[in-house]
């Protein structure tokens, strides 16, 4: 059986997409950072960068929540969450890494110039100013691509909504999204799929519940 290393509301939720979407059953195995696990030599092993998602299927070990996702939509291609045509699986990639490149990670750096995961010492405030910047005018790349779309690429959901849905979620909580109607109206659609996993909010209620 696959194991999955982490949980809510880490980017483990990027996998919780597609492992719900495929139906698949899984071991999910908490990692908790309060008591340093994600830094334990057995969990180094898997992996040395020592952070989730991590997917252990059989003796293959993966990491990073996106190649997890892809990973899993072609080991199951009948699920069609992979584009056919190379066109669009060429712009699934694109959307993937802009994502991952040029949203999730300006809003990482706020979170953790803002956030107790690092020591206050370390904030740099200016950091946050330029990575809002940085960050809304990423957004507002996606914003217009959106305009009188459905879904990220083509006509059918894809691996590209599925990281989206993560990262904008994200972006929502950062107050990020106030001028991105086409962006809210995405989130609220991917969100009232069946396969949705809890949001970033709901994960955070549940473990302070
Ligand atoms: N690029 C990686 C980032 C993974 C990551 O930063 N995970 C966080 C939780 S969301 C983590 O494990 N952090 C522990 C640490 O940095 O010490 C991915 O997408 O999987």
């Amino acid at each position: 059986m696959l194991k999955l290393y982490g949980q809510a509301p880490t980017r483990v939720l990027r996998v919780h997409w597609l492992l719900n979407a495929l139906g698949l059953e899984y071991e999910e195995v908490p990692v908790n950072f309060f008591e340093g696990e994600h830094q334990k030599p057995e969990f180094l092993r898997l992996n040395p960068a020592g952070k989730v998602p991590v997917l252990v299927d059989g003796d293959t070990v993966l990491t990073e929540s996106s190649a997890i996702q892809l990973y899993l939509a072609e080991k199951f291609p009948q699920a069609g969450l992979i584009p056919q045509s190379l066109a669009e699986r060429g712009q699934m990639y694109q959307w993937i890494f802009f994502l991952v490149s040029e949203i999730e990670q300006p809003l990482w750096r706020i979170a953790r110039n803002t956030s107790q995961l690092y020591p206050e010492h370390e904030h740099q405030p200016l950091d946050v100013q330029i990575a809002t910047r940085e960050c809304r005018a990423m957004l507002a790349v996606l914003e217009k691509h959106m305009e009188g779309r459905e879904y990220l690429v083509g006509e059918r959901v894809s691996v590209a909504d599925m990281n989206a849905a993560y990262t904008l979620d994200w972006a929502g909580e950062a107050k990020m999204l106030d001028d991105a109607p086409h962006l809210r109206a995405f989130l609220q659609r991917m969100y009232a799929r069946p396969e949705a996993p809890v949001t970033i909010a709901e994960a955070f209620a549940a473990l302070e519940s």
